[in-house]
This record gives C-alpha cells, structure tokens and sequence, in this order.
C-alpha cells in the first residue's frame, strides 16, 4: 500500500518516468490471505533482577544456622619470654685477604692515627713515659709491693721492671719527678743475692747501687732511687706505683 502511494503521488505529480500506473498496480480482486508463519525462536535471557526482601523468620526450635565467617583480625599480643639462644650458624665465606680490603687499610691507618693523637697527649702531660715498645705509667700513689702488683694487673699491665739502661732511665725519670722510690718487678729467690722476674726468669739487667744487693735473704724486693740506681729491701715500704704496658 505505500508503494502504492508513493507511485500515485508521483503520477499526480507528473513526475517524469513514473515506474507504475494506477491501474496496473492498484486494482484486481484481493489476494487468498496467507497463513500463519511458524512461532519464533526464545529471546535472550534478560539482566537479572534485584534480590528478593528476606523472608519470614521461621518457627521456634529450627535447626542452627551455619557458622558465621571469621571477624576482623584483632592488635597483636605482648611479646613473648626471650627463647635459649640457638646454637652458632655455619661459618661463612671467606673475606678479602687484609691487604686487599681497602676499606680495613683505611679503618687500621685511622685507628693507627688516632692512638698516636691519643699517646701523644698522655706524654706531653707526663701520664706515660714511652721508651721503645713499652709504655710506664703511674697513678701517682704510695702503696705496697703486692698492693702495686694488684693495681698493674687491674690495670691490664704489670709492675714496671727495665730490662735494659734505656729502660732504666725512662723509669727513673718517673721516680725522680715524683721523688718517691719505687718497687720494681723483681724478688730474691730461696738463695740470698738472687733475683728473678715475677715469671721466674733470672735477672739479666741490673743497676745495683754500690754495694748492693746485701740484705742477705732478708731484703726479698728491690726499690730504685731516685738516681735510678737498686737496693735490695723488705716488701712492707710504700713505694710508688709504676706500670709498665
Ligand atoms: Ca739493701
């Protein structure tokens, strides 16, 4: 029908090449209807809906519901009893050779810088005396030679003894400038003019004052003078405490 319509406006139209006239296409008796086509297929499934409301509680006395999921995890407890300690680990691996660490070779020559600071202001204040690789020291007090031997080992060191002239000057120049006598390292063994290290060994330098040692067993110590000169003498004098390290 709007095929029709179309084509007969444009007749009434005069519209130039006009594909059908109104007899041709429009009359004739009608046609049988047809029948009816076969149903459709399904649509697709339309967007699910919006959930239900809850439904009624039910009757007293049902059966429990399933467990609830777990809550949120709570703050974290006090700490524990420290535990026994484990045993060691494994050994690791092998490090630089020292002599290829640059960073050790640093640390050493600052640490060898900072002890020569360090040595450098005990001397020039008269707190140590340092003469070839040992250093004499005194904390300025009068006390027994056992009370001396104490204090050096405290101290990490022993009672001061010179093992050569050398020695013996820088030890004396301590006694002299305290003008106090000192005890030093040594004691008489069981044969009277004998005199040993407190590790046993024989004396190998000594610097006797003229006539010296003459206690005769009776003077089992030895003190220096202030000229750095030693006299054998008995144990029970107060004399300066002097280290050496
Ligand atoms: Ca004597």
């Amino acid at each position: 029908m709007l095929l029709c319509s179309v084509a007969l406006s444009l007749i009434l139209l005069g519209a130039p090449g006009a594909v059908c006239e109104v007899q041709d296409v429009c009359a004739g008796s009608p046609g049988i209807p047809g029948s009816h086509g076969l149903p459709g297929r399904d649509g697709r499934d339309g967007v699910k809906g919006d959930p239900g409301p809850p439904g009624p509680m039910g009757p007293p006395g049902g059966m429990p519901g399933l467990p609830g999921r777990d809550g949120l995890v709570g703050a974290p407890g006090s700490p524990g009893e420290r535990g026994e300690k484990g045993e060691p680990g494994p050994r690791g691996p092998p490090g630089f050779p020292a002599f290829l660490d640059e960073e050790l070779k640093t640390t050493l020559h600052e640490f060898r810088h900072q002890i020569m600071q360090s040595m450098g202001v005990l001397s020039l204040q008269g707190s140590i005396v340092m003469v070839g690789e040992k250093i004499f020291s005194t904390n300025g007090q009068s006390v027994s030679f056992e009370a001396i031997r104490e204090t050096c080992a405290r101290a990490g060191g022993s009672i001061a003894v010179p093992r050569n002239a050398e020695e013996n000057e820088a030890l004396a120049s301590i006694v002299k400038k305290h003008n106090m006598y000192t005890y030093l390292g040594l004691q008489e063994g069981s044969t009277p003019g004998d005199f040993y290290y407190l590790d046993g060994a024989p004396v190998n330098y000594t610097s006797w004052y003229p006539g010296e040692p003459r206690g005769q067993g009776k003077e089992k110590c030895v003190e220096m003078y202030t000229d750095g000169q030693w006299n054998d003498k008995n144990c029970r004098q107060y004399r300066l405490a002097i280290c050496e390290f």
